[in-house]
């Protein structure tokens, strides 16, 4: 039987820096971290200077007039300049920026040089279409090299894009274009998924019928199935209109706050928000946490970073950042089991793979799995690897570091969101003690505190809500068109900090632990408990995979843990099971937090870019009817639940 979770995780085991890693590593001292206590402006200052291009300087570092910041004011840069043109005009024009691999097996090596090219002969067609500074430009792309091209290439010419993932539906996709007022949209004929066309043009047209602001539709052809329908005077192919166009451009200095891009979080109530991100410093404060926290040697790395660029981590991590350091990177068009589970395995041996950078929800994917996947595979190029977009259970951590990166590598645990633009809490990898689990401390230059419902500092060790006490380079600039729900949904709650929506805690040692978002958190019988850490009880178990629980209306305790369970390949769902799985959570808790319920599910609901929603699985355990299901990723999944729920969940007790 595992050991008890504290002993295990808190007090035990400790994970110092690989002394191989450590030697080569940028960061092995605390140099960084002092220096920015000392004066967190002049170090973000100092990081702008180092890390960018700036054709103007900046007059002063931060207007904060709170909640509205002003990073680098009166400074000028161009951030497709700073991605491509530099290392070009350095000599750096032949080295690979993207080795992209397509779903079906189809391969392209694109050089700085090729990028540059093709994203100023788009730049030159966008402006063709009418498109200037200021203006919005949609973009609904699968993960093919053009969707970065159109990115930068709205970047070169002040265009801000609002970049739509490619598995929403048609009326996500006009709610988000009207949101923004978009005058052009950039779309695909398809995009590969699990072998299917998905007919991103025909969804799009869909959307196209209500959207009043779009004059133009730019169509690359990526699956090349017959019949695309084109709307003559708004619908153009890529290959029609891009080629013709010079393959140099201007790349005219922008303002350090011009916006950069509006990318939509649904969050679970109201309509989406379109978080507003400017140019100089969401650039530096991504190009610094890249180099960092990713530790890059641009000119040794592989970097892979397996989001899709729908969200921010695409933004962040598989465009700016990378390419402002000029980093070599992995980018994959599909998906994880096609054609079969070893993909991403046979990518990290096929291109030598350095950094891998992906989501706990993979990673638990593989544990279920099984190891027979990774193990066909020559895995030894990997010599760094990163989670991001949940809290990683100590079990998936652990497991990510044995059987992915050999006992050899670093995991970073990163910490932030769309609104933070760029990582925050997360370890130095060359330097920070790691404990499974445990996103471990904010990063140079950032500050959080952990606060209780009244806004106090709740010490150290101790838990509450996670708060950020000063302004930071990338932070969101406001919501599209709504200054007060900007104000409302992040400053209002305690005066004067940004309110991040997620519960964390201290320890003893003063390492953070983030506990998921504060509106899952459970009351039973007046003790708060977090599903974070039930969840990593269960997945501490041998069977489990995976595991959600919510708390369930309970007329004695209030609201009592509801478990959902997914096993891993090879065990069997029983009644001993249920009663194990039961006392697992109470030995490794406490008896507060045993599960009342326990269901075993294939599958659990889940957004596009892998977040359970809770919300779904606490409305099918108190029989409600099910919530907005627009963002799962596949709607059949809890409706499946919910039939299991209602025919064998019985209370255990
Ligand atoms: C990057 C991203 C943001 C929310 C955030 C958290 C959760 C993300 C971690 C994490 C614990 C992590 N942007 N989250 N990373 N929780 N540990 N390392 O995910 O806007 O889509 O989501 O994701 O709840 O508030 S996001």
């Amino acid at each position: 039987m595992a050991e008890p979770l504290e002993a295990l995780l808190e007090e035990g085991r400790t994970f110092p820096p690989p002394p191989e890693f450590a030697a080569r590593a940028l960061v092995r001292d605390r140099g960084l971290y002092e220096r920015a206590d000392a004066d967190p402006e002049g170090f973000w200052a100092h990081q702008a200077a180092e890390l960018l291009h700036w054709d103007r300087r900046w007059d002063r570092v931060l207007d904060w007039d709170l909640p509205f910041a002003r990073w680098f004011v009166g400074g000028r840069l161009n951030v497709a300049y700073n991605c491509l043109d530099r290392h070009v005009e350095a000599g750096h024009g032949d080295q690979v920026a993207y080795l992209w691999e397509g779903e079906p097996g189809d391969r392209r090596r694109i050089t700085y040089a090729e990028l540059l090219a093709e994203v100023c002969r788009l730049a030159n067609a966008l402006r063709g279409l009418g498109v200037g500074r200021g203006d919005r430009v949609a973009i609904y792309m699968g993960m093919v090299p053009e969707l970065p091209v159109a990115m930068l290439a709205c970047a070169r010419i002040g265009a801000a894009h609002s970049v739509v993932f490619g598995g929403f539906t048609a009326d996500s996709l006009r709610d988000r274009i009207n949101d923004a007022e978009a005058s052009v949209l950039i779309t695909c004929d398809g995009a590969w998924r699990r072998g299917n066309v998905v007919p991103l043009k025909e969804i799009a047209d869909a959307a196209m019928a209500a959207t009043p602001t779009v004059r133009h539709c730019l169509v690359l052809r990526r699956t090349g199935q017959d019949g695309v329908p084109m709307t003559e005077g708004r619908d153009r192919w890529w290959h029609d209109v891009v080629p013709d166009h010079p393959a140099t451009c201007a790349a005219e200095p922008m303002d350090a706050e011009q916006l950069l891009f509006l990318l939509y979080t649904s969050g679970t109530t109201g309509r989406p928000k379109g978080i507003m991100h400017t140019t100089g410093g969401y650039l530096t404060q991504v190009a610094f946490t890249h180099r960092y926290v990713f530790d890059l040697h641009p000119e040794t790395d592989v970097y892979w970073c397996t989001a899709d660029c729908g969200w921010v981590t695409g933004h962040s991590y598989i465009v700016y950042g990378p390419l402002a350091n000029r980093a070599t990177s992995v980018m994959y068009e599909g998906s994880p089991d096609y054609p079969d589970k070893d993909r991403f395995w046979a990518i990290v041996e096929r291109y030598g793979v350095t950094i891998l950078y992906t989501a706990p929800t993979a990673i638990r994917t593989f544990m279920k799995w099984g190891t027979e996947y990774p193990e066909r595979h020559d895995l030894s190029s990997l010599r760094l690897l990163g989670s991001v977009g949940e809290p990683i259970n100590p079990e998936a951590w652990v497991w990510y570091w044995q059987h992915i990166g050999g006992g050899r590598c670093p995991i970073v645990d990163t910490w932030w969101q769309t609104e933070t633009g760029a990582i925050m809490i997360s370890p130095l990898p060359g330097l920070t003690v790691c404990k499974p689990g445990s996103a471990t401390h904010p990063l140079p230059g950032i500050a959080v505190d952990v606060v209780d419902d009244g806004g106090r500092s709740v010490g150290v060790p101790g838990g509450g809500y996670l708060v950020l006490t000063r302004p930071w380079p990338s932070m969101l600039r406001g919501i599209w068109g709504d200054p007060q729900r900007y104000h409302d949904t992040y400053w209002s709650r305690f005066e004067g900090r940004y309110f991040a929506g997620d519960g964390a805690k201290w320890d003893a040692d003063g390492y953070l632990w983030l506990l998921g978002r504060v509106d899952d958190i459970m009351l039973v019988s007046g003790h708060n408990i977090s599903t974070t850490e039930v969840e990593s009880a269960l997945v501490d178990h041998p069977a489990v995979a995976e595991a959600a629980v919510v708390g369930k209306t309970d007329p004695i305790t209030g609201q009592a843990v509801s478990a959902f369970v997914i096993l891993r390949s090879g065990y069997e769902a029983s009644d001993e099971l249920v009663a194990e799985l039961r006392e697992h959570v109470a030995r490794l808790i406490g008896p507060i937090a045993r599960p009342k319920t326990v269901l075993f599910t294939e599958d659990l609901p889940k957004t596009r870019s892998g977040k359970i929603m809770r919300r779904l699985l606490r409305d099918v355990a108190e029989d409600h009817a099910l919530g907005d299901t627009t963002t799962l990723a596949d709607p059949a999944v809890v409706e499946q639940i919910k039939a299991r729920y209602l025919t064998t969940a019985a209370d255990e007790e």
